[in-house]
């Protein structure tokens, strides 16, 4: 048995290590002149100004004057972490991408994980939907997949994406507010384009408030295809299933986690990472053969539109791991440039307008953001092959391209770089027959936008449901314009009539027959504010799908568990808990009334890791408390209260030992009892399987008088 709980080891060796310094690092300025005093500009006296002559000052100042780069104008927040993809079975009857053929591959990955509307320095809980882009470093070339934690887009057509953005991003006379969907604008847009409804009740969702970035589904959202050796082609929707199950919080608890910690997914991510408990998604293909494509209700080139799990099962076909974090953020994360026209021969594009446009816009929003044309030679960008062409200069080239021949056909270089054999696995797109008139239109298999929003609200469990009221109610309470507020009430009013009178009561408005829609601003074709009943077609009763509860998961993995002790609590009790969940790898973290030390009965001190003014019940997912001579001490904390009272009001698991049981009876959780994840004197092994069912939903009618 361990005596104390400092860190171990080979972190604080590491960390020394790095605290010393190499013989040859000697600061020097960018050419390489060494600095022997980086404290003091040149002067003319010591109380003199400074002088221009000074190479080094200037040097310093005016490269600091440029350390930022544009911030992406989506995504602008986001989190990364390296990886690898491994592949359970060939897939080479449908694609010849190497990294979905050959099973003895590991192949590097960089992914990044983002919200949508926020500044690069906004919270990250957001409601907002969560961006997870995935590059494979593959020995073919890199290939992008960029997806959302949602299954769908909220348009049809990439021409109305600046409309969307400046929608949603805030108002621009006066900047407000930072990192949110509830004003005026927004649902100004969204009520008018009606095509915007299915993604948007997503964002309604607790997915859009999630627990953590390892615990979401992952998306690519647009059909792509796949094309194998013969050059058949197939369609093909990317899912990532993440092993940790699917999970949020309440909106009651973003608002706090924010407060309490901004960086709370950021931290959460590189914690785990950083304790070797890696995060892991299985890849998913919805496989489509060319001659089903018309074969839908909706049409799969509909980015608004998900297929069905129950109507194309997803087949499980390779896992990623995320296992190192990325040396600087600034380097990697910031400067790391994904697109959707990345990809390698064996994957290819549908005719979906939506992905279409976006083909453009990626590269050209880079090389913007990025500085020039050569962004793809920074080192996160970078193949792991050989890159061979007839491209040269531009802005930041730094590569020395010998020889005279930069152009092709040539004699000069021998022909150098050759063209690739088709046997060698050159890229060539699909002759998919295209013939039509150039029309600015939309086609009327994209008109239905109510069906598949009303298949999500009825296949979700009643506490995702009520969830889903109170966003909304939230949402639209928030915008200060009723005729808005009203619009929104009659479009949800054709998804769901239960949904909308809820959330029409909570904003002490009826929901409107009709509504003032002018004809040449309505998007959809069911969008004219007439007074007809949305038509919404059944073609699936339920998709189970689609609820956060299809993915059952018994992993705690860097789950953060709070203990409350102070002098004197049980250290048998402790223990044998903290040596469960360790092995469960929870990260146990014990919180006491100062910060430094404590003594356990035994007498052994122990290393606090937060003191209770320093920390928030919402930034852990379930609550202990050993018993001992330290619950008289905790009784006199208010702060303990609010952590039982809060842990019970959001549904967590608590587990007592002995007279920690006196805690509850003074809290606000009166019938503990005969709570199904409240633990008194209870198995380890049943508080942590209650942790990773996540929260005991059924308990938070009851909890919502709780104040705190
Ligand atoms: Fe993006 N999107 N997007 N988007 N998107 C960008 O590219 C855009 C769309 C997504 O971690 C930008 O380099 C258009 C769908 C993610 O760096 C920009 C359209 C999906 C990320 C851009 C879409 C996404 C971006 C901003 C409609 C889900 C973050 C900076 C035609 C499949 C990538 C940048 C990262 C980023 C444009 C629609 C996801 C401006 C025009 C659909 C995850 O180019």
């Amino acid at each position: 048995m361990k005596k104390d709980n400092k860190p171990t080891s080979k972190k604080i060796q590491d960390l020394e290590k790095d605290m010393k310094c190499p013989i040859d690092h000697t600061m020097t300025t960018n050419d390489g002149v060494k600095i022997n005093d980086d404290n003091n500009s040149l002067k003319a006296g010591e109380r003199g100004p400074s002088l221009l002559e000074d190479f080094i000052h200037r040097e310093k100042m005016s490269h600091f004057d440029r350390e930022r780069i544009p911030e992406r104008v989506v995504h602008a927040r986001g989190s990364a972490a390296h990886g690898i993809f491994e592949l359970y079975e060939s897939l080479e009857e449908y694609t010849k991408a190497g990294f979905l053929t050959d099973t003895s591959r590991k192949t590097p990955v960089f992914v990044r994980f983002s919200t949508v509307a926020g500044f690069r320095g906004s919270p990250d809980l957001a409601r907002d939907i969560r961006g997870f882009s995935v590059k494979f470093y593959t020995e073919e070339g890199n290939y992008d997949l960029i997806g959302n934690n949602t299954p769908v887009f909220f348009i049809q057509d990439g021409m109305k994406f600046p409309d969307l953005v400046h929608s949603v991003k805030p108002e621009p006379d006066n900047q407000i507010p930072q990192a949110a969907s509830a004003h005026d604008t927004f649902y100004d847009f969204v009520s008018h384009a009606t095509e915007t409804l299915h993604n948007h009740m997503w964002a309604m969702s607790d997915r859009a408030i999630p627990r953590s970035l390892r615990m979401m589904e992952g998306f690519g959202i647009h059909t792509f295809r796949l094309v194998n050796a013969e050059g058949k082609s197939c369609f093909v929707r990317f899912h990532w299933k993440p092993l940790l199950g699917i999970h949020g919080v309440t909106w009651e608890e973003a608002v706090k986690i924010n407060g309490a910690d901004s960086d709370y997914h950021r931290r959460d991510l590189w914690d785990a990472i950083e304790a070797g408990h890696y995060p892991e998604w299985e890849l998913g293909l919805q496989i489509i053969p060319e001659e089903d494509e018309m074969k839908f209700d909706f049409d799969i080139l509909d980015a608004t539109k998900l297929i069905p799990e129950e109507i194309v099962p997803v087949k499980i076909v390779g896992k990623m791991t995320l296992n190192r974090n990325p040396e600087n953020f600034f380097a990697e994360t910031e400067q790391a440039a994904f697109h959707p026209g990345r990809v390698v021969p064996g994957i290819d594009f549908s005719d979906d307008p939506l992905l279409q446009s976006r083909l453009f816009s990626y590269h050209d929003t880079q090389i913007y953001r990025l500085g020039g044309a050569n962004f793809n030679q920074i080192p996160i960008n970078r193949p792991i092959n050989e890159v061979h062409n007839n491209q040269r200069d531009g802005q930041f080239q730094t590569q020395i391209h010998k020889g005279k021949s930069s152009y092709f056909p040539n004699s000069l270089a021998g022909g150098c770089p050759h063209l690739a054999k088709m046997a060698e696995g050159g890229f060539t797109s699909v002759p998919a027959p295209v013939a039509a008139h150039k029309v600015r239109a939309r086609s009327e298999s994209f008109s239905d936008h109510y069906s598949q929003p009303a298949l999500l609200f009825r296949s979700l469990q009643p506490w995702e449901q009520n969830h889903m009221v109170n966003a909304y109610s939230f949402e639209l309470g928030k915008c200060t314009q009723q005729h808005i507020q009203e619009r929104m009430l009659f479009q949800i009013n054709k998804i769901n009539e239960d949904l909308a009178s809820k959330v029409a009561k909570n904003l002490g408005l009826k929901v409107p027959n009709s509504i003032d829609m002018p004809i040449n601003q309505a998007i959809g074709a069911d969008a004219d504010g007439s007074d007809q009943p949305g038509d919404v077609k059944v073609y699936l009763e339920k998709s189970p799908a689609l609820s956060m509860t299809h993915i059952k998961s018994d992993r705690i993995d860097a789950r953060m568990i709070a203990v409350l002790a102070a002098d004197g609590f049980n250290m048998k009790d402790y223990q044998s808990m903290k040596d469960h969940l360790e092995s469960k790898n929870a990260m146990v973290k014990l919180i006491a009334p100062h910060g430094g030390t404590i003594k356990c009965d035994e007498g052994m001190e122990h290393k606090v890791d937060a003191a209770l003014m320093t920390t928030e019940s919402v930034l852990y997912d379930a609550l202990f408390i050993p018993g001992g001579k330290s619950i008289d001490a905790l009784m006199k904390e208010a702060k303990v209260f609010k952590f039982i009272d809060e842990s019970y009001k959001y549904c967590k698991a608590i587990a007592v030992t002995d007279n920690a049981e006196d805690l509850l009876k003074n809290s606000q959780a009166k019938d503990y009892k005969e709570d199904k994840f409240i633990f008194i004197d209870g198995e380890p092994s049943d508080f942590s399987a209650a942790i990773a069912k996540h929260r005991n939903w059924d308990r938070e009618e009851k909890a919502k008088m709780i104040s705190v």
